[in-house]
C-alpha cells in the first residue's frame, strides 16, 4: 500500500514508541505493560486534521466566543476554552513530560490508558474530547432548521429506527448521565452506531470503558456543568434541547464516513 507522508510519520513515532517502551521494559520487569500498536489506526489519522501532538496547545475555535449565542453565551464560551480546556493541556503537558512515549498520538495512548498515569487519562481525555467538541459545533445566528444530510439521516434510522428516536434517545442519555461526563454517538468495531455515556473526561477510545461501549466518537456532549451553568443554571434539559440546533452535521459526516 503507498504511503502518504502523514501515514509515514505516525508509523514512524509508533515505531519509536515500541522500541521505548520495550527499552524501558528491561528497567521494569513487573510491568506487564505491551504496547504493540495497531499501525492502521483511523482515528489517529482522523484527528490529524484538527488534534496537534506533544507538548500541547490550545487549539483556536473555528469560530468566535459569541458565535453559538442564543445557544451557548459568549461568557461560557470563553471561560470553558481558555480556563477548562487549557487547564487540562496544561495538566497533561506535565503528565507527559519524562514519558518516552509523549509522542504517541492520544487516541493510541487511550487504547492502554488503564496502565498509564491516572492524570494521562483526565487531562489527555480533556484535551482530546474538548478539541473534538469545538468542532462539532456551528453557529446557526438565524435558528435555523439543523438537519444532518440524507446520508446520515439514513444511517441513523437504521440503527435506531427514525431520526426522532435517535435524538430522544441521545438526549435522555445526556439527561441522565449521572454527574460529570459526556454522552457520545459512536461507530463501533462491527460499524454500528450506538448511544454511549462516559464519566468525568473518559471517552469511547479508552481501554477503561466497557468494551461494548468503545468505539469512534461521531459527535458529544460535554454535559459537564462548567458546559451550561452560567446560562442554564440547573436546566441541563434546556441545554440539550439547544445542542440540536448547533450541531456540525458536516464534521459528524466526515467521521461516520471514515
Ligand atoms: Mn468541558
Amino acid at each position: 500500500m503507498k504511503q502518504n507522508r502523514r501515514q509515514f510519520l505516525i508509523t514512524t513515532s509508533f515505531a519509536t514508541f515500541g522500541l521505548f517502551l520495550n527499552k524501558s521494559w528491561l528497567f521494569a520487569s513487573n510491568a506487564k505493560v505491551s504496547f504493540e500498536t495497531d499501525f492502521n489506526s483511523m482515528d489517529a489519522f482522523l484527528d490529524k486534521d484538527f488534534l496537534d501532538e506533544y507538548p500541547y496547545s490550545l487549539p483556536k475555535l473555528p469560530y468566535s466566543y459569541d458565535a453559538l449565542d442564543p445557544f451557548i453565551d459568549k461568557m461560557t464560551m470563553e471561560i470553558h476554552h481558555t480556563k477548562h480546556h487549557q487547564a487540562y493541556i496544561n495538566n497533561l503537558n506535565k503528565a507527559l513530560e519524562n514519558q518516552s512515549f509523549n509522542k504517541a498520538p492520544l487516541v493510541e495512548l487511550f487504547k492502554k490508558v488503564s496502565t498509564l498515569d491516572k492524570s494521562i487519562r483526565n487531562n489527555g481525555g480533556g484535551h482530546y474530547n474538548h478539541t473534538l467538541f469545538w468542532q462539532m459545533l456551528k453557529p446557526n445566528p438565524n435558528n435555523a432548521e439543523n438537519l444532518p444530510s440524507e446520508k446520515i439521516i439514513d444511517a441513523i434510522k437504521k440503527h435506531f429506527g427514525s431520526f426522532d428516536t435517535f435524538k430522544k434517545e441521545f438526549s435522555d442519555k445526556a439527561l441522565k448521565l449521572f454527574g460529570s461526563g459526556w454522552c457520545w454517538l459512536i461507530k463501533d468495531k462491527q460499524n454500528k452506531l450506538k448511544i454511549v455515556t462516559t464519566p468525568n473526561q473518559d471517552n469511547p477510545l479508552m481501554d477503561v470503558i466497557d468494551e461494548k461501549d468503545r468505539g469512534l466518537p461521531l459527535l458529544g456532549i460535554d454535559v459537564w456543568e462548567h458546559a451550561y451553568y452560567l446560562k442554564y443554571q440547573n436546566r441541563r434539559v434546556e441545554y440539550i434541547d439547544n445542542f440540536w440546533k448547533i450541531i456540525n452535521w458536516d464534521f459528524v459526516e466526515k467521521r461516520m464516513n471514515a
